[in-house]
């Protein structure tokens, strides 16, 4: 196992289940210190404790609502309390709202959608820039999806700010090239966590639709890609990298078996 992340300070947006829930533990694991934002702060908390019982050198958590500029600047000022180096920053925090056509789309799950997944990412980034660019390292690792490389239908805005993420990212890795500091992005397909469930509003019976019939990717199968690419050798950088149920070809074409 690398001793790379021993002690080094790793921040995660959206902490508080699913990728960065199983990512937390996952860099726990390495004896990472896990700084863990996200709005509920209950499930933060046990996320946090999981952490320590699972080799994290430290564990902190604290409120933050990434569609918040004021929120990210407090969190990040909390983040100095801690340290003045973050060596990994994973931009987790977002999902989708809603799947109704642009005809019947609605402009309050359009505005979560872009202010979640394109300006948490953007706000996140130049606030923990300042706590990597002086010591010339550090790794910003994007959560982005399959949705923002492929349209679908019903995904116009959720495909729309993935699609934002994917460019934030190559934007990044241009600016950053000369500072030493890794940018990567990682793109899911379908991955059983609670994303569903946000997507339908609550409504169980649409979110299990999401995954009947095949084997999704699960929230440590993902966690694994973003420990594995925070693992690579300092001058390795994964720019990019795609990962999908065997199941899954592409958004759209998806194999599921039918009961007999
Ligand atoms: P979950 O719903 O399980 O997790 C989403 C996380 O984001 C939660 O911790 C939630 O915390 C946090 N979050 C949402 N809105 C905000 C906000 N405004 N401020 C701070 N935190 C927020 O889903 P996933 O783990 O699946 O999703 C994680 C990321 O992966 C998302 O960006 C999603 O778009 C992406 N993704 C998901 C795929 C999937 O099929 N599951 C596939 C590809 C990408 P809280 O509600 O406590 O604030
Ligand atoms: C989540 C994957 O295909 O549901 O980002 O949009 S998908």
């Amino acid at each position: 196992m690398s001793n790379a992340l021993r002690n080094q300070w790793v921040v995660i947006t959206g902490a508080s289940s699913g990728f960065g829930a199983a990512a937390a533990e996952g860099f726990a694991r390495f004896g990472a210190n896990v700084l863990l934002g996200a709005r509920r702060m209950d499930r933060l908390r046990q996320v946090g404790e999981t952490c320590l019982r699972s080799g994290a050198g430290a564990a902190a958590w604290h409120s933050l609502d990434v569609s918040s500029t004021a929120s990210v600047n407090a969190f990040a000022e909390w983040v100095r309390t801690q340290t003045d180096q973050v060596s990994v920053l994973v931009n987790n925090a977002g999902g989708a709202m809603g799947m109704e056509t642009v005809a019947q789309g609605r402009d309050e799950d359009w505005e979560t959608m872009m202010q979640t997944n394109v300006l948490g990412v953007l706000r996140a980034t130049r606030s923990f820039l300042p706590l990597m660019t002086p010591h010339q390292s550090g790794h910003i690792i994007n959560i982005g999806s399959v949705a923002g490389r492929t349209a679908y239908e019903g995904g116009a805005a959720y495909c729309a700010a993935k699609a934002g993420e994917l460019q934030i990212s190559r934007a990044l890795r241009l600016e950053l090239l000369t500072s030493n500091i890794r940018v990567s992005t990682i793109d899911p397909g379908l991955a059983e966590t609670e994303f569903a469930m946000v997507r339908f509003k609550g409504d169980a019976a649409r979110a299990s639709k999401t995954y009947e019939g095949l084997t999704p990717l699960s929230a440590e199968d993902v966690a694994e890609a973003i420990v594995w690419v925070a693992t690579r050798p300092a001058h390795v950088c994964i720019d990019e990298m795609v990962l999908k149920p065997t199941a899954q070809a592409t958004v759209y074409k998806v194999h599921r078996k039918t009961q007999p």
